[in-house]
């Protein structure tokens, strides 16, 4: 069963019971259910509390209106400004980071597949030059989209290769750079600086580019997901987040959380392993999905 479906069936059992504005019942299951869900217990009470006055104040009791004032609610928590990438100058960069096995590289494939499709020359950088055959994994990507990759030897320094990379695209008239980096652990400081380099490298190299540093994380990982985001948030300046694994999990929620708690707009969900499994996020979409 995916994500929605999951979802779908908890909100259901809630919303199955009788409503009245009195019901405190159903509020307590309503906070459960959304905790359940990852939504985080601070962004859980504020819904639940906006919800309550809602019904007070406009009287609105039944089963369909207030669900559908509880998708008001919840899209208002979660649209954010800026979930449009912004990469309209030539090049432009991407930056991806995450902690191990999120869904990184694959989401760099799908998300190059993407710019193709929108007729942008796509490069692909190797920066992840830690593990074995990553580049490998990343060159396959390349293939499958019709893109370009730089990559160099295993055990290269990243910052080496993204050189390369920027050189290239400016020499070649390269629309969009995406520059794939190791999976590190938010709690390691030698690989966190390493970030930090790539970082100073694209501002000396294209200081003019539109640069987007993009956080992977995995929705099943629950709230450590929000911990590695505020980490990452410290150290890179991310200005988006891509959500994977969103069809593997009931705990969606996670957006919400990271929305209302980081002020980082989630700006792509991955929704299964192939190339056409992802999409940008639709704050109301989302919401009338899980409720
Ligand atoms: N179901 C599902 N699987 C995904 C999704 N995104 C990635 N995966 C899978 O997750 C696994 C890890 O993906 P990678 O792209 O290699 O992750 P990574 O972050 O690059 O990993 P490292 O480079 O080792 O840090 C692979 O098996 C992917 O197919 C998604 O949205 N849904
Ligand atoms: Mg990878």
């Amino acid at each position: 069963m995916g994500f929605w479906d999951k979802l779908k069936k908890i909100t259901g059992s809630v919303f199955g019971t009788a409503i009245s504005e009195e019901d405190e019942a159903f509020f307590e299951d309503l906070e459960e259910m959304l905790i359940m869900a990852d939504v985080g217990m601070t962004t859980a009470t504020e819904a639940v509390e906006r919800l309550r006055k809602v019904m007070v104040q406009e009287k609105i009791s039944g089963q369909e209106p207030v669900k559908e004032a509880l998708r008001s609610i919840l899209a208002e928590m979660l649209t954010m400004e800026d979930q449009e990438l912004h990469i309209s100058t030539r090049p432009s960069v991407i930056l991806v980071v995450g902690v191990n096995g999120v869904g990184k590289t694959t989401s760099i494939g799908k998300l190059a597949a993407r710019l193709k499709g929108e007729g942008k020359r796509v490069l692909l950088c190797a920066g992840d030059t830690f593990r074995a055959a990553a580049a490998d994994q990343l060159e396959i990507w390349a293939n499958r989209c019709g893109c370009e990759i730089v990559r160099q030897h295993e055990g290269a320094d990243p910052g080496a290769v993204l050189f390369d990379a920027l050189q290239a695209a400016k020499a070649r008239g390269v629309d969009v750079v995406i520059c794939d980096t190791a999976g590190r652990l938010h709690n390691k400081s030698n690989l966190m600086a390493e970030l930090h380099k790539l970082r100073k490298i694209i501002d000396r190299e294209t200081p003019d580019a539109d640069l987007e540093t993009l956080l992977v994380l995995d929705a099943t990982t629950g709230q450590n997901g929000l911990i590695q985001a505020k980490q990452f948030q410290e150290t890179a300046g991310c200005t988006g987040i891509i959500l994977t694994k969103l069809d593997g999990t009931a705990k969606g929620g996670i957006v919400i959380a990271i929305a209302r708690e980081l002020g980082v707009p989630v700006k792509f969900v991955g929704l299964g392993e192939g190339i056409r499994d992802m999409q940008p996020f639709d704050a109301r979409e989302y919401v009338n999905a899980i409720i």
